[in-house]
């Protein structure tokens, strides 16, 4: 273990984190994270050193499970994150919390539109990371997928829908850090490393 800061990576398998991760790496090619790789039913932790890099990155999965894998293994999932986050909140310095913006509607759609008593795990997630007092960026990954007007549409219906959820989402760089329940987002393409620079700043101002 080394006494550097833990840079917290959670989001659904599949969303891009391991894609991210090698973009922030000095040295990519050391790292064996398999991209497109499906998670086991253990909470793997596995933080990612480099001798360059300031900070660790643990990568960790979020509280969505999907068709082929089952509720059961999903909540057991959840609950392991839970108790990693009670024991290890105070070693982030810094969470993205990274989202696939093609499957938010759906995950509205499912949680929130048509069963209005339950909460959209994506929502359940940032509000359970932000009451340990973890800074987050939201990061909204694949908008390379979307037309310029279909990820507009789509990030307007998701800050409306957080909103509900008393979440004050925020572009980030309309963020004013004054005040502590704004919570920013950056729209992002891994592929495509749209907006890199501002998240590696984003890292990097919380760094100090
Ligand atoms: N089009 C597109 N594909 C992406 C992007 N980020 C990741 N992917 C692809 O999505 C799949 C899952 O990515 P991965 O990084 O393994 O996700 P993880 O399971 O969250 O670690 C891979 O096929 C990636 O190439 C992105 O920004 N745009
Ligand atoms: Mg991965």
């Amino acid at each position: 273990m080394s006494d550097k800061p833990s840079l917290l990576i959670i989001g659904n398998s599949n969303v891009g984190k391991s894609s991210i991760t090698r973009l922030l790496l000095p040295n990519p090619r050391q790292f064996k994270g398999k991209i497109g790789k499906s998670p086991g039913s253990t909470l793997l932790l596995k933080p990612i050193e480099q001798h360059n890099l300031p900070y660790r990155i643990i990568d960790l999965p979020g509280f969505g499970y999907t068709s082929h894998s089952s509720r059961r293994r999903g909540e057991h999932i959840k609950k392991q994150i839970v108790r990693h986050i009670e024991k290890h909140s105070r070693d982030y310095f810094f969470g993205l919390v990274v989202i696939n913006i093609l499957r938010i509607e759906d995950e509205l759609n499912k949680y929130f539109i048509k069963e209005k008593k339950t909460i959209p795990l994506s929502f359940e997630l940032i509000q359970f990371l932000s009451e340990f007092k973890i800074p987050l960026l939201i990061v909204l990954n694949k908008i390379d997928k979307l037309t310029i007007f279909d990820k507009d549409r789509i990030i307007q219906i998701f800050i409306n829908h957080a909103k509900e959820f008393g979440l004050n989402l925020v572009q980030l760089n309309k963020c004013s850090y004054k005040d502590q329940f704004e919570i920013p987002f950056l729209e992002f393409s891994a592929l495509k490393k749209s907006n890199l620079k501002e998240l590696k700043q984003a890292i990097q101002n919380h760094l100090k």
